[in-house]
């Protein structure tokens, strides 16, 4: 039985011009800046997202990490989403490693937060206060549907910023997947923030690693983080040869996934028993709830698992599923049927 893997777009293999390409791959002591393959990769993402410069980095979280670490100081506050992935998913790394203060605003359905909440967040200049220091949004917005957030809310937000001097980061796991889902570029997407990560290896298929892209001195000092947290890996352009294959071949593919998650949504509306607003889906992530409490969705991920689909059971009515670069539409028929019958 083949299975059908909708837990995450994280599961996604190589593809036969990634491994070649890493087979093929020149490389270097990436810690003295001389691997020629990181060095193009990291060219590329930062040309791709109009930024001066790009560090390639271990994973998701590493990239949010060295970012934070890069544009604050020890007591300095982060205003962020009350459902962003570093608030939630991220082990409070930027207070553990980096005593750095998280204030969460609520994110409404859409991934956004309220840009009254952001403005009414800042901190006054006042004794008692910790210094406000960086805005850090989602985009996509994992668990808020993956939804995208559009260049006006980008824009609105960097008004503030602007207004306040902070300083803006973006958790891009899914930037590509916002631009593509978005019509837009990515650069015009990137345009209001100070960093932007994004990573090679949820849709975009490579098999390890994430870009952190900026100014050049914003750079220097996440690179120096990346050392700090044991980052500065080797002859890792092996690793980064794939990468350049991901924004070679990769991303106009992902409109793909996006109408696979949004046929899938469509069809989940259709079964008993099941909540989920079809609408919400604009990208490659779907949520959905069991409505009767007599299935939970772990009940449920065993039973699906059993006729060779998976998805992720992530609280006790809620489930979520993600389209990727090995699922077609045949699929989602066939994860429908089996969600039918498990339903019934
Ligand atoms: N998300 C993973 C899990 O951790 C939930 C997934 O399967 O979606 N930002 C966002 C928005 C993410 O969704 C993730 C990974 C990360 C950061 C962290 O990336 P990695 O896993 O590379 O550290």
């Amino acid at each position: 039985m083949q299975m059908i893997e909708l837990r995450s777009d994280t599961m996604t293999q190589p593809t036969a011009a990634m491994r070649k390409a890493m087979a093929e791959a020149e490389v270097g002591d990436d810690v003295f800046g001389e691997d020629p393959t990181i060095n193009r990769l990291e060219e590329m993402a930062a040309d791709r997202l109009g930024k001066e410069t790009a560090l390639f980095v271990s994973s998701g979280t590493m990239a949010n990490l060295v970012s934070q670490l890069a544009h604050c100081g020890r007591g300095d506050e982060i205003i962020l989403g009350s459902h962003a992935h570093t608030f939630f998913y991220e082990q409070g790394g930027s207070a553990a490693v980096g005593s750095l203060h998280p204030r969460t605003v609520p994110n409404q359905p859409d991934g956004k937060m309220a840009l009254e909440d952001i403005e009414a967040a800042i901190r006054g200049d006042n004794v008692h206060f910790p210094r406000s220091r960086l805005i850090l949004l989602e985009n996509t917005h994992n668990i808020c549907n993956g939804c995208p957030l559009e260049i006006d809310y980008m824009q609105a937000v960097g008004d503030i910023a602007r207004r306040h001097q902070l300083k803006i980061h973006v958790d891009g796991a899914r930037f590509f997947n916002a631009a593509v889902a978005l019509g837009v570029a990515p650069k015009d997407l990137a345009a209001e923030a100070d960093s932007v990560s994004f990573c090679l290896s949820k849709g975009l298929a490579a098999p390890v690693g994430s870009m952190v892209c900026g100014t050049q001195a914003f750079i220097n000092e996440a690179r120096r983080a990346r050392k700090l947290l044991g980052g500065g890996m080797r002859q890792a352009g092996i690793l980064a040869a794939a990468g350049i294959v991901s924004l070679n071949e990769m991303v106009e593919r992902l409109a793909d996934d996006h109408a696979n998650a949004k046929k899938l949504a469509a069809g989940l509306a259709e079964i008993q028993g099941l909540f989920i607003e079809p609408d919400r889906i604009r990208t490659n992530i779907v949520f959905f709830e069991l409505k009767s409490e007599k299935m939970t969705a772990a009940q449920f991920t065993q039973q699906i698992n059993a006729e060779g689909l998976r998805m992720l059971p992530v609280a006790a009515q809620r489930v979520r599923a993600v389209t990727h670069y090995h699922i077609t539409s045949k699929d989602i028929d066939q994860a429908l049927a089996v969600v039918s019958k498990v339903m019934k």
